[in-house]
């Protein structure tokens, strides 16, 4: 059986959920979790649910992805862990997990730490590396989590990316034009069909736009 790799990083402010989806991802209980204090690397073969539609003609020639997914510690004195997680694994997409409950104003830092942590993996040369990424084609993705505490309403989670998040996003879509840009709201603790389809949706999106079907 072919299988085809996705290095995912996921990065945010402590307690936004990480540890959780990656356990979600992984099958395991989501009850007991502790705070990230190292980084974590952990692998997973998936089926992404999507290729149980293809049909006979169009054979699926990778049946399984492996994923590499790099959980990092969220307590904003280990940010600078951040750097080494994007170093050590060359990651295809990272996942910025926002807590809607939480101060705006840390995850927003939080989220600038991202970007600029990335700019330092392209070159050392602030100069150069600005160049860089303007060509850059990596994936970005944006995830609200605990949405049930958002009354399950995508419509909330997409007002607070608007009312708080909309400049350091855009000032993340203007640093790196060629990379993909997404969003998404999910609750990683709902283990809902549903659920399990919209954060199933997430990683078949960075394979389409890393392997291009
Ligand atoms: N209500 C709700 N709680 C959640 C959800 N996802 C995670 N949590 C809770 O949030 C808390 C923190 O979750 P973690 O997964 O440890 O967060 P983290 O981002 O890994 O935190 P650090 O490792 O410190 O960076 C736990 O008590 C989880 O049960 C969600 O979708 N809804
Ligand atoms: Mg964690």
């Amino acid at each position: 059986m072919l299988s085809r790799d996705l290095s995912i990083t996921i990065m945010g402010n402590t307690g936004v959920g990480k540890t959780t989806l990656i356990k979600r991802l992984k099958g395991e209980s989501v009850e007991d979790v502790s705070p990230t204090t190292n980084i974590e690397v952990h692998e997973k073969t998936i089926r992404l649910k999507s290729q149980s539609y293809k049909s006979a003609f169009s054979l699926e020639k990778y049946r399984s992805y492996k994923v590499l997914a790099v959980d990092c510690p969220g307590d904003m004195s280990l940010w600078p862990y951040w750097k080494k997680a994007l170093v050590d694994y060359k990651t295809h997409g990272i996942i910025f997990i926002i807590d809607p409950t939480q101060d705006a104003k840390i995850q927003i830092d939080a989220l600038t730490q991202v970007s600029n942590y990335f700019l330092m993996t392209l070159d050392d040369d602030v100069v150069k590396a600005e160049r860089k990424a303007r060509k850059e084609k990596a994936i970005f993705f944006l995830v609200v989590n605990k949405i049930d505490l958002l009354g399950n309403s995508k419509g909330k989670a997409d007002q607070l990316l608007r009312d708080q998040y909309q400049n350091a996003w855009n000032h993340l879509k203007e640093r790196y034009p060629k990379s993909g840009h997404y969003w998404e709201a999910i609750s990683a603790i709902d283990e809902s069909e549903d659920m399990y389809n919209v954060i199933d949706g997430i990683f078949e999106t960075i394979k389409r736009e890393i392997y291009g079907d």
